[in-house]
């Protein structure tokens, strides 16, 4: 970073400052991972120079000879991995991506069916406060407030009362297998077009730690930079039916030129997650999430649904009587950072929660094993405890302990100092 140091020393120093802190913490917040070094130099790359308007052979703009087959490249990766027959590599991010859906099958004033995002949906399922609730006409489904779990049964109900155009299953606070092939059945009975919200889980279904939506879902929608370990960028995927209303909605219908580095560091990623070592990855994460959630459940922490298929968790603080935002801050300070998360039916504001959402993507790909989530347990039941007694000694001891089990698993993709 020779360059960005002499021209702009404020913002290299800040760079480097994230480094340190990303090298330093335990980061447990589950959309997020590093990438690595072969994904972060695409990431960087003068093919962020190059406008790109359309799509491979069918560009706006002259001087695509390398573009073309970047995106081409990435394509081809993204329909094998998920065994789909369309691939759209464009989406700046994941709302852009769904908003697309939308633009592709609704018209406004239609019905989406999504889950609600108090009970662990996405904004863009249609949530008041969305776009997508406010220009498309939003129904939501839930989890029972017993099991934590989705009632297909009620989620047939619904479908059936309100006949949505669209479905979405899928969420960012769902720690349990989503039934594809039941969403399927649903969204058949009443024609409406499926859509799998796989943003979370994506590595895993690639790593074959998940059941793949392939041959339930319509569409795939799914952003590349969490459990995937890409860019920050999304895909779109499809059916053979729907590749052109997919692809008219990306481009010209949402967005402008596409972002060719980041196209280039997620065809670097989904070469990564073909590979043998990240079918290790994926499922060394859920079986460290499920090492978490069993040692947090002895400790007394009241996990949604009771734990976790997947590569998260979430869990209610009410019975520690520690707000969810108290919680992370202080976890913060003991440098394992999580975020604050609304409950299925929550009775406190969503910004300030009675949960936190805390997840293995990242702690994994430092390659720590499930032997030490009894020390990560310990670690939050310890800083939970000293946030309700105002104890920073606890806090600043075990920021110590944190440290140097980062120390002794250094992240990829940051530079070794
Ligand atoms: N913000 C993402 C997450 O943290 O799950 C979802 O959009």
């Amino acid at each position: 970073m020779s360059h960005l140091a002499h021209v702009d020393p404020e913002i290299a120093a800040l760079v480097v400052a994230e480094e340190q802190l990303q090298a330093d913490t335990l980061r447990l917040i589950p959309s997020e991972n590093y990438v690595s070094h072969a994904v972060l130099e695409a990431t960087g790359t003068v093919l962020q120079n190059k406008y790109s308007e359309g799509y491979p052979g069918k560009r706006y703009y002259e001087g695509q000879q390398n573009i073309d087959q970047v995106e081409t490249l990435a394509i081809e990766r993204a329909k094998s991995l998920f065994a789909m027959d369309h691939a759209n590599v464009q989406p700046y991010s994941g709302s852009p991506a769904n908003l697309a859906v939308y633009l592709a099958f609704l018209q406004p004033g239609d019905t989406v069916m999504g889950m609600a995002l108090p009970m662990g949906g996405h904004l863009t399922h249609g949530w008041g406060v969305s776009a997508t609730g406010t220009w498309f006409r939003g129904v939501q489904y839930g989890v029972e407030q017993t099991t934590g779990r989705i009632d297909l049964d009620k989620v047939r109900d619904l479908a059936l009362a309100e006949r949505p155009k669209v479905i979405f299953c899928g969420g960012t606070a769902v720690p349990r297998t989503i039934d594809f092939p039941g969403f399927a059945e649903i969204a058949r009975e009443v024609g409406a077009v499926l859509v799998a919200d796989v943003a979370h889980i994506a590595g895993l279904i690639a790593g074959g730690a998940h059941p793949s939506p392939a041959g339930h879902a319509d569409v795939v929608s799914t952003t590349t930079h969490k459990t995937l370990r890409g860019p920050r960028g999304a895909m779109l995927l499809s059916t053979a039916e729907h590749a052109r209303a997919i692809d008219r909605a990306v481009f010209p219908g949402l967005q402008g030129g596409p972002h060719n580095h980041t196209t280039a560091a997620i065809a670097v990623a989904l070469k990564e997650a073909a590979g043998p070592e990240f079918r290790a990855y994926a499922h060394q994460v859920v079986a460290n999430a499920q090492a978490l959630g069993e040692q947090l459940a002895a400790r007394g922490f009241e996990l949604v649904s009771g734990g976790t298929d997947n590569h998260l968790l979430l869990i209610d603080l009410s019975g520690k009587d520690v707000p969810g935002k108290v919680a992370a801050k202080a976890l913060d300070r003991a440098g394992i950072v999580v975020n604050y998360n609304t409950v299925p039916y929550d009775t406190r504001k969503p910004f300030d929660p009675s949960g936190i959402r805390i997840g293995t993507p990242a702690l994994t790909s430092r390659g720590i094993p499930a032997s030490a989530m009894t020390s990560v347990a310990e670690w939050i039941d310890l800083v939970v405890a000293a946030a309700k007694a105002g104890d920073e000694e606890t806090i600043t001891k075990v920021r110590a302990d944190v440290k140097a089990l980062m120390d002794a698993y250094p992240a990829p993709g940051l530079p070794v100092r």
